[in-house]
């Protein structure tokens, strides 16, 4: 491609940030070192933790009025993945990729799998798409695909997600992710039941060939597309679905999914109970979408779904290991930036969740004491652990300043001369 970031181009930025980030590294340590945290520890988990990016991610996304491609869009899976290693370049904590098929779909499965490598990335996971038509494709999805009314179509679909595990099991992936956009606009369009019935003899066929190392996971949506009933509704049908599929069945979480004000934290504390948490999509929304970008609207809401999850974590929960992924729509931003500020977004929570004193909040509720059992929440919430972030890129060797960085190495307008538009296919967002 020839247009990559420069490292040396970080590393001359960060000498310019490193004296005033130590100052404020040191004095943080102090204030920790009082409560009685040490630092060090708290870098090197913001150092280990990982998240996925989406390869639909690195794309301009849009709503269902319009989409605004921004410069130098990623035309191909090999371009996404360019833009994938700037994320990681910059932040150190997304190595990871999340691919969709058939919008990703390689040519040559070994070729992709190598080119990751030498951009310093691996497939986390593979994501089916029955909710919408291709091309060369037989029979319509318009009225369902795993659970509809036609076995056809129901085994068409099937048959799409058995190609994603093979490719995925070619790319090594541990998870095969799939969310359907099935069910009914109006009352009385589906039977609720059956439809449910035949979602899950779906799975089964597909949970049945999963290959060995990988897990399936399935994701509730409440509406969108379907407006009236989605067959997938809710994290109680996506439980129910993992159960009755087996042990390496599990419930993906994606924060957007739910109705305006739910308790997505006591959703996840749930699935973890049940041993069913098997991964996130994360995002941000303020009514009913999926779109925005993580922590942007509800941070608090984020940091105590960390909360629950470094709580498990700690705790050592049987069987919990959750594979975390953004899953966002940049229809406004340069998806590279998002995607950056996103990445952060989740260390800070994942590092303030263990700024939580589990002790003081643990007294508090043994002594039904709401006020103090808040404050030990809140005490973590409201500490700036900036530093510590950046502390943690640039031991990894990320940037201090990763957006100014970005913004000055030109990587955009370079891509932009690189990579003429071309009509591309829609971006859509699960
Ligand atoms: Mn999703």
């Amino acid at each position: 491609m020839g247009f990559e970031l420069d490292t040396e181009h970080i590393a001359a930025d960060n000498r310019r940030h490193f004296a005033p980030l130590q100052d404020d590294y040191e004095h943080l340590g102090h204030q920790l070192a009082r409560r009685g945290v040490d630092i060090e520890k708290l870098t090197q988990r913001a150092m280990a933790f990982r998240v996925a990016v989406p390869s639909w991610g690195v794309g301009t996304g849009g709503t269902r009025f319009a989409r605004f491609p921004g410069p130098g869009e990623p035309r191909n899976i090999f371009e996404k993945l360019e833009d994938c290693q700037v994320v990681f370049t910059l932040v150190r904590s997304t190595p990871g990729i999340s691919l969709h098929l058939p919008w990703d779909r390689p040519d040559r499965v070994a070729e992709l799998r190598q080119f990751a490598e030498r951009c310093g990335l691996f497939f986390d996971s593979t994501n089916s798409n029955t909710f919408q038509d291709q091309p060369d494709q037989k029979l319509s999805y318009k009225f369902g695909s795993l659970a509809h009314i036609d076995s056809a179509v129901r085994l068409q679909a099937i048959e799409h997600n058995l190609e994603c595990l093979a490719i995925g099991a070619k790319l090594g992936v541990r998870a095969h992710t799939v969310w359907i956009g099935d069910g009914g606009n109006f009352p009385g369009q589906i039977h609720l039941r059956q439809s449910l019935a035949r979602y899950l003899e779906s799975l089964r066929a597909i949970y049945r060939e999963l290959p060995d190392g990988c897990r399936l996971f399935i994701e509730h949506k409440l509406y969108e597309p379907a407006f009236y009933a989605t067959v997938l509704e809710s994290w109680g049908t996506s439980y129910y679905c993992a159960r009755e599929l087996g042990d390496r069945a599990f419930s993906l979480v994606d924060l957007g999914h739910h109705p305006p004000s739910t308790n997505v934290e006591q959703i996840v504390a749930r699935l973890i109970q049940f041993g069913k948490l098997g991964g996130f999509h994360f995002n941000d929304s303020m009514y009913g979408d999926d779109d925005l970008d993580a922590g942007s609207i509800k941070p608090f809401q984020l940091f105590l779904v960390f909360n629950e999850l470094v709580d498990a974590d700690l705790e050592h929960v049987p069987g919990f290991d959750p594979a975390y992924m953004l899953d966002q729509s940049h229809n406004v931003t340069d998806p590279i930036e998002s995607l950056v500020t996103s990445a952060i977004e989740l260390v800070r929570a994942y590092v303030q969740a263990h700024l939580v004193d589990r002790t003081k909040l643990a007294d508090a509720q043994a002594s039904n004491d709401p006020i103090m059992a808040l404050q030990s929440l809140k005490d973590a919430f409201n500490t700036d652990v900036r530093p510590i972030l950046a502390m943690a890129r640039h031991r990894a060797g990320g940037a201090i300043d990763p957006v100014a960085v970005y913004r000055a190495s030109g990587y955009r307008q370079r891509a932009a001369k690189a990579r003429p538009a071309t009509a591309r296919q829609g971006a859509g967002i699960v």
